[in-house]
């Protein structure tokens, strides 16, 4: 199952064309996807590139903030009716309020159109005055991360699905409850209603916990965030073995089956269909150093999920990231490890090799041909400086801020990430435990207190560069 086999025809194919052009006023627009597992740092990237795209004071490498090319830049009314907006106000409050936090995660999809007035050549220029300034609208989406890895499930059936998560519980923590559980149970049997419910939710207990202990590949991603579709039947199975060698109609497996192919079908394709399908560009957010910190297990199951995740992106007849009617691909895809103002500058450009090594098969999966790829280590919200200390004639690389847990200052080390990146990933996919050469600490900082300066935005570390990536050649 591809992005694009969702289109349902020709109805979908309409609309993406009236779409992608304002309108009233027939402005081009482009779709901004914003990928990244929970926790990667979706939101406070967009709250955070929004608010520097407003006031581009810190955007110097943006080269049409820097030539002011860019005139204006105003927020919006949305162009989906039904998506509720994304609470830009709320999230930028949070961030650089006079008690500075992080936002909440994400419970639900929500939309937010920016738009740009844009002069070509910039201020001054001769082709600018006689156009005229034209505008641009950035259309972006954010929704909560657990969902993007149902992408995962829709090139699966039932059977292979529920034999590749029962083959990785004893490997995690947490499932005892539901390994107890299946014992107790004959997949062939009838089926009834309250062992459905049972199994369930020592599954998704399962899935919370494994979760909590950084594993990131815990489908299907709405049992972890059901909103309203809590207690539905579509969230109420588990995975079953096939019970020996047939399933009978009428059995417990069978409606499990059932379900799960209505979970595939009424939750998770409707989804991407109305929020992937359309995407012009996309970042892909990873958030690396976490994984690291976890430990090998968390890093191969990270590279296992994003290789899933990219892989419903290839392209092909109808692909996903194929637009519509016209045939056109995501033009550019942004690989960015987040959170990078956890290291000191001097180690970014690891961070950076270790992300593409992470990468490398989901983007060969994924086969971005003909796409534009770059990748880079970020920062959507920089909460730390750096500093330099001494310690018994050694000096370090460290980064200061405001921890979470005490609100007090420290400085953290977190150790030197390898500079070849087969150092990490190979004893990840070898299955090792820990880490031979030591620990790679990470320290939760609260947003920095700020003082922004008229035009300026949020402080960040190569926003600036990704927008420029992004957005910038549709910006000139
Ligand atoms: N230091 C630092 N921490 C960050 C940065 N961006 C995100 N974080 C941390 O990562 C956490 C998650 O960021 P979010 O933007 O909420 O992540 P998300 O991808 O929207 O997560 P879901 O909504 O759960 O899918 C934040 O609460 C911060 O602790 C950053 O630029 N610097
Ligand atoms: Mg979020």
């Amino acid at each position: 199952m591809r992005i694009g086999d969702l289109a349902d025809g020709m109805t979908r194919g309409v609309e993406g064309i009236a779409a992608s052009v304002s309108e009233t006023f027939m402005e081009p627009v482009l779709r901004l996807g914003v990928t990244g597992l929970s926790r990667a740092g979706k939101t406070v990237f967009i709250t955070s590139l929004v608010a520097n795209l407003l006031d581009r004071g810190r955007m110097p490498q943006l080269r049409a903030a820097a030539s002011g090319a860019i005139v204006s830049a105003y927020l919006r009314p949305q162009p989906d009716n039904t998506v509720p907006r994304f609470d830009y106000e709320a999230h930028l409050a949070a961030m650089t309020g006079s008690e500075p936090r992080w936002p909440d995660s994400t419970r639900a999809v929500s939309e937010l159109r920016l738009s740009l007035k844009v002069r070509p050549g910039g201020l001054g220029s001769i082709f600018g005055a006689v156009t005229g300034p034209r505008t641009i609208h950035v259309d972006i989406v954010d929704y909560p991360g657990e969902w993007l890895l149902d992408l995962a499930l829709m090139d699966k059936d039932y059977a292979e699905w529920a034999a590749e998560t029962l083959g990785r519980l004893d490997r995690r923590p947490g499932s005892d409850g539901f390994v107890a559980a299946l014992a107790g149970i004959d997949p062939g049997a009838p089926f009834d209603e309250a062992t459905a419910q049972l199994l369930a939710a020592q599954f998704t207990e399962a899935l919370n916990i494994a979760r909590e202990a950084g594993f990131s590949d815990c489908t299907p991603g709405r049992f972890l965030l059901p909103g309203e579709m809590a207690g539905s039947p579509v969230l109420t199975f588990a995975p079953l073995p096939v019970p020996g060698g047939s399933t009978p109609r009428g059995s417990l497996w069978r409606e499990m089956e059932r379900r799960y192919e209505a979970y595939k079908r009424e939750v998770v394709k409707p989804f991407f269909r109305d929020h992937f399908s359309r995407i012009d560009r996309q970042v892909v957010l990873v958030d690396a150093l976490g994984a690291i910190h976890a430990g090998p297990r968390a890093v191969e199951d990270l590279r296992r999920a994003m290789t899933e995740i990219l892989g419903a992106f290839r392209p092909g007849r109808n692909a996903w990231l194929t637009r519509f009617l016209t045939g056109k691909r995501v033009e550019k895809i942004l690989f960015a490890a987040t959170k990078a103002d956890h290291l000191h500058h001097s180690q970014h450009a690891r961070l950076t090799s270790i992300m593409q090594a992470l990468m490398k098969e989901a983007r060969r999966r994924a086969d971005f041909a003909g796409a534009d790829t770059a990748a880079m280590a970020i920062a959507a919200l920089r909460a730390t400086v750096e500093e330099t200390r001494e310690q018994r004639g050694e000096s370090y690389d460290c980064v200061r801020g405001t921890l979470m847990s005490t609100g007090r200052q420290a400085a953290l080390y977190p150790g030197e990430l390898p500079e070849d990146p087969a150092l990490l990933l190979e004893p990840a996919r070898e299955g090792a435990e820990d880490w031979l050469d030591g620990d790679y600490q990470v320290m939760h900082f609260a947003p920095a207190r700020l003082t922004m300066k008229p035009g300026e935005g949020p402080p960040h570390i190569r926003l600036d560069k990704a927008a420029e990536f992004l957005l910038g050649d549709r910006l000139r």
